[in-house]
Parts: C-alpha cells; sequence; structure tokens
C-alpha cells in the first residue's frame, strides 16, 4: 500500500470539519479507509460472492446500489466464475465512478454498466438481484422505505436482496460494547483517537444507523417473506432477503 492510498483524511487537526462526503480526497483511499473501518467487510464480500453463486443464473440482470469502487460487481463475477451476467453499478459520487472504471478495468471487467445517479431517483429494470453493501445508511431514514419497495417491486419472483449495513442497538449496554469493539478495531488498524474522534463527527448526520428490528420490519413491510441475518461483527450486519412468492 503506498502514501498516495493510505487513509490519512483525519490524520490532522481540521477546524471547521466538514460533513463526509464522498469526494475525490475519499475516492483515492477509500478501499483502504473501508478495509480499516468496517469489520467483516472483506468477509461480506466473499460471501457475496458465494451467495451469488447459489442464487443467480447466467445472463440474470444485477444491481449494486452505491457500488463505490465496485467490490460489489467484482465478487457476484468471482461468484458466477466469468459467466454472463448483467452488472449495473450505480452511485452518485463520479470520484467514486472514475475509480471503479480503472478497478473493473484492472479486474479485466468489460461489459459492466455504470450510472452516476442518485439511487433515490434510480428506475429499477426487472432484476434478479439487488446489492445495498453499506450504502442504504447515507439516506436519511424517511427516504429508506421508499427505496427498498422500490428493490421489491423490481426483483423477479426469488430475486434476492443483500442489504449490509452499520447497525444500531436499542440496549445501551450492547451498543457501548460493540462501539468499543468497533473502535479497538480501528485502533488495530492504525487509526489514531484523533482520526477517529474527527471522522465520527464528520459522519454524524451523514451516517445513520438504524436497528436490526427496524430493517427486518422494513424488509417484511415492503413485501419480502423470507428474511435471513447472515451475518454480523460488532456493529456491522448483513440480511438477505428474498422475493418468495
Ligand atoms: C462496497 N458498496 O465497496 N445515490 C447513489 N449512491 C450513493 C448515495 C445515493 N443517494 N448515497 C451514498 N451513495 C460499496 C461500499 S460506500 C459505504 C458502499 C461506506 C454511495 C456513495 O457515493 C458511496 O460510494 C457508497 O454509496 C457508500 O461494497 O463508505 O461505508
Amino acid at each position: 500500500m503506498d502514501e498516495k492510498t493510505w487513509d490519512q483524511i483525519y490524520s490532522k487537526k481540521k477546524e471547521g470539519l466538514k460533513p463526509f462526503t464522498f469526494d475525490q480526497e475519499v475516492a483515492t483511499v477509500f478501499q483502504n479507509m473501508i478495509e480499516r473501518s468496517v469489520p467483516g467487510y472483506e468477509m461480506c464480500l466473499q460471501m457475496i460472492a458465494l451467495i451469488s453463486k447459489t442464487f443467480l443464473q447466467p445472463r440474470e440482470r444485477v444491481y449494486d446500489l452505491g457500488c463505490s469502487l465496485g467490490a460489489g460487481l467484482i465478487a457476484v463475477s468471482k461468484g458466477l466464475k466469468g459467466a454472463p451476467i448483467e452488472l449495473i453499478g450505480v452511485d452518485n459520487s463520479p470520484s467514486m465512478l472514475e475509480k471503479c472504471r480503472a478497478n473493473l478495468k484492472t479486474h479485466k471487467l468489460t461489459g459492466i454498466t455504470l450510472i452516476e445517479t442518485d439511487i433515490e431517483t434510480i428506475k429499477l429494470k426487472p432484476c434478479s438481484a439487488v446489492i445495498l453493501n453499506f450504502t442504504l445508511q447515507f439516506l436519511s431514514p424517511e427516504k429508506r422505505n421508499q427505496l427498498i419497495e422500490k428493490i421489491y417491486r423490481a426483483l423477479l419472483p426469488e430475486g434476492i436482496l443483500i442489504l449490509s449495513e452499520k447497525v444500531a442497538f436499542s440496549n445501551s449496554e450492547t451498543s457501548d460494547i460493540l462501539s468499543t469493539l468497533h473502535e479497538k478495531f480501528k485502533v488495530a488498524h492504525g487509526y489514531s483517537q484523533l482520526e477517529i474522534s474527527q471522522k465520527r463527527t464528520a459522519l454524524e448526520k451523514v451516517l445513520i444507523p438504524e436497528t436490526e428490528k427496524i430493517h427486518l420490519e422494513r424488509l417484511s413491510e415492503a413485501g419480502f417473506k423470507q428474511c435471513v441475518p447472515w451475518f454480523q461483527c460488532f456493529n456491522f450486519a448483513s440480511y438477505l432477503a428474498i422475493k418468495t412468492p
């Protein structure tokens, strides 16, 4: 890892700390940032490959909403072992998509459509899978039902949604223990207390975690009858929702 791609964005004291955005500076270090900040991120990607292998057939259509640098698209493609599949990555950050394009090229993945738009307004075509790998948390909570309902409508029968999120806990002791462990994870990956606290402040009104109960209720209200919590590491979790008839 060279110095340019090692996340040091919050390493020096910033006056007038701005809310976190997915700009050029973040896009440059994003892979390093997410790996050092989200416990289980790599595991989620590996399992997205395995879930894709299990649930998807060649030539089906898959959306990765909030695709960032394309890690989810690469995972689905790996899961399908190069079989043809229609992959569509969506993100509203031009800097992330520019890096994503280069990343897909490095992985020799061609034919993937990248769309620069807001996932709140995008019209989804009928599809077999949608991935929301740590993206829903960045939408304001009142917009989340609408997106999940839109995804449910777009999914074909037996279609799947993989939803990974930072989660909140209603029990304050549980919440404190898992927040402490998350902080220890970041320290173990080389972040200083200053970096941790500045990033926390920058993310305050930008990343809003909800409880598992709220996520599962939302999925169920949207129509998903099968919602499987399949992963949790500290305060990060992932759910597999299936559009069963
Ligand atoms: C991965 N899935 O590596 N419309 C479109 N994109 C959005 C919106 C929106 N309204 N809000 C946020 N984004 C990726 C990781 S990162 C998660 C996802 C994180 C995009 C934003 O630009 C960023 O690229 C992504 O969602 C969230 O598996 O940073 O913790």
